[in-house]
């Protein structure tokens, strides 16, 4: 069983909450995973490709006994399940799951990089992280969370919405 798996939800394009919501449902429903806790829902400002949607952003915590390829795997099919038609990088998306820590793994492969590279050049996936991990040790830079957010990072969110993508889990 791996714990403290997190990954950041988008969307831009269409019904964004539902998008979100069923995506955090699937996760949840795949073989040996839990949903832990979810952070609050932000509405963003589009980072890279300006001339599109506002995004919703959050970001989840799950555990699961599935390995890291497994678990990338599902999720990329996941996203084709909710229908996410690919147009250009960073260019508007029904959803976008990407898998930003596997416990403390450290991985490196041509279509996956845990830790998610970016993830702390993003304020859309920073901020919601230090919500619900502030203390987490990223497993590369071996600081928490909240050493980790500097001033330097370009800032995109405009709203934290009250709401999340499912209850705490009790217990
Ligand atoms: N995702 C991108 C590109 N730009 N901007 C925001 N605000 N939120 C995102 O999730 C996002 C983005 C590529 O995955
Ligand atoms: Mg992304
Ligand atoms: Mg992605």
């Amino acid at each position: 069983m791996t714990d403290n798996v997190f990954a950041a939800l988008g969307s831009n394009k269409g019904d964004k909450l539902k998008y979100m919501i069923i995506a955090a449902n699937e996760i949840g429903r795949l073989e040996g995973t839990e949903l832990v806790a979810s952070s609050s829902i932000y509405e963003t400002l589009p980072w890279g490709v300006k001339e599109q949607e506002n995004f919703l952003n959050a970001v989840i915590k799950i555990r699961t006994s599935l390995g890291l390829t497994e678990l990338f795997k599902s999720i990329k099919k996941i996203e084709d399940k909710l229908g996410r038609t690919f147009l250009f990088r960073w260019g508007p998306r029904e959803i976008d799951i990407d898998l930003i820590f596997f416990g403390s793994a450290v991985f490196d492969s041509e279509d996956l990089t845990v830790p998610h590279k970016e993830a702390l050049n993003r304020d859309f996936v920073l901020t919601p992280l230090l919500e619900i991990a502030p203390d987490f040790i990223h497993p590369a830079a071996k600081k928490p969370l909240k050493e980790l957010f500097t001033d330097a990072i370009e800032k995109t969110i405009i709203k934290k919405m009250d709401i999340k993508l499912f209850g705490e889990k009790v217990g």
